[in-house]
This record gives structure tokens, C-alpha cells and sequence, in this order.
């Protein structure tokens, strides 16, 4: 996976990620948007392999349409960050689990901003792809009956598959 949108629609989500290593844990991020009916693209850019093309991206992301970035990113996790520095659309960070630290190292570096930059920063891995993803839906929501509805109705049914769960007691 380098480069996908979803539909042919306007993506209004960027899923921007470190390494096609981090796709598995970012596509529920893109599953989840898929799932509201949220166009949105998917590219692999690295702050520290590709800063020219992490520059490039941010910067013209606003003015291409899309809404609200999501950037996932391990080890010394500067994706989101620098993303945040470059745009003025908010940046969702997805701190993804590393072999050594298993994920502390990506959270602390994408959580820990200096004040005025901010990353809204969400758990390490697939809980934290598919919050930020949710949460993406909430922001839209604000100004887009069909996802508020969409959300909505996510939430019902979360709710009603925990109410009706059963437990095998032996
Ligand atoms: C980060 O380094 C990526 O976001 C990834 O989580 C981590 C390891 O990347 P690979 O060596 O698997 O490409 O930049």
C-alpha cells in the first residue's frame, strides 16, 4: 500500500503513516471512515525518510479539501507533529507499538508537543487508528447530517451488541 483513496469522491481524511509497516494497524483507521461513508486517502510519507514529500503534503492538504489528518507513526514518532506544524487542520496521532518499547516511545514523542502545536494523540495501535477515525466522524458530524447519522447510528449498535452479549458459563 503507497497511495489509495477510498472513492472517487473528495477524500475529506488524510491516513498518512510512517512505513507500509504501520498499513495493517492504519486500516482500521480507514475501515472505520469506510464504514461512516467518509471519502478519505491513505499514503505512506515519513517525517525523517521523505520530509520533502511530509512538507509537501501538509501544506497543500487544506487547500485540496481534506478536512482533518490522521498520521500514524513508530519509534521516534515526529510524523504527526511535523505534520501539525505545516497545516492548520487539526492532526490526529496514531502512536503505533514498536518491537523494543512497544509503543511508549511512539506515544510519548507523538503526545509530548510543545504548546501552540497541538496533536490530538489516541491510544497506541488498532484501539487508537479506529478512535481517531471516530473521532474524525465526530468533527465532520458537526456540520454533515449524514455522518452525524451515520455515528449515531455506530453507537447504537456498540451499545446494543455489549447489552446483549452472551457469556458461556460452562
Ligand atoms: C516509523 O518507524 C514508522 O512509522 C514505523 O512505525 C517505524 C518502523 O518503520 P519500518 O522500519 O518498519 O519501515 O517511521
Amino acid at each position: 500500500m503507497t497511495n489509495t483513496a477510498n472513492t472517487k469522491q473528495q477524500p475529506l481524511v488524510g491516513i498518512i503513516m510512517g512505513s507500509q509497516s504501520d498499513w495493517p494497524v492504519l486500516e482500521h483507521a480507514a475501515k472505520t471512515l469506510a464504514g461512516f461513508g467518509i471519502a478519505h486517502e491513505a499514503r505512506v510519507i515519513s517525517a525523517h525518510r521523505t520530509p520533502h514529500a511530509a512538507f509537501e503534503y501538509a501544506t497543500s492538504a487544506e487547500s485540496r479539501g481534506l478536512k482533518c489528518l490522521i498520521a500514524g507513526a513508530g519509534m521516534a514518532a515526529h510524523l504527526a507533529g511535523v505534520l501539525a506544524g505545516l497545516t492548520p487542520l487539526p492532526v490526529l496521532g496514531v502512536p503505533m507499538e514498536s518491537p523494543q518499547l512497544k509503543g511508549l516511545d511512539s506515544l510519548l514523542s507523538t503526545v509530548q508537543m510543545p504548546g501552540g502545536v497541538p496533536v490530538a494523540t489516541f491510544a497506541i495501535g488498532k484501539a487508537g487508528a479506529v478512535n481517531a477515525a471516530v473521532f474524525a466522524a465526530s468533527m465532520l458530524a458537526l456540520g454533515d447530517a449524514r455522518v452525524k447519522q451515520a455515528l449515531a447510528d455506530f453507537r447504537a449498535e456498540q451499545t446494543r451488541k455489549v447489552l446483549e452479549t452472551k457469556l458461556d458459563q460452562g
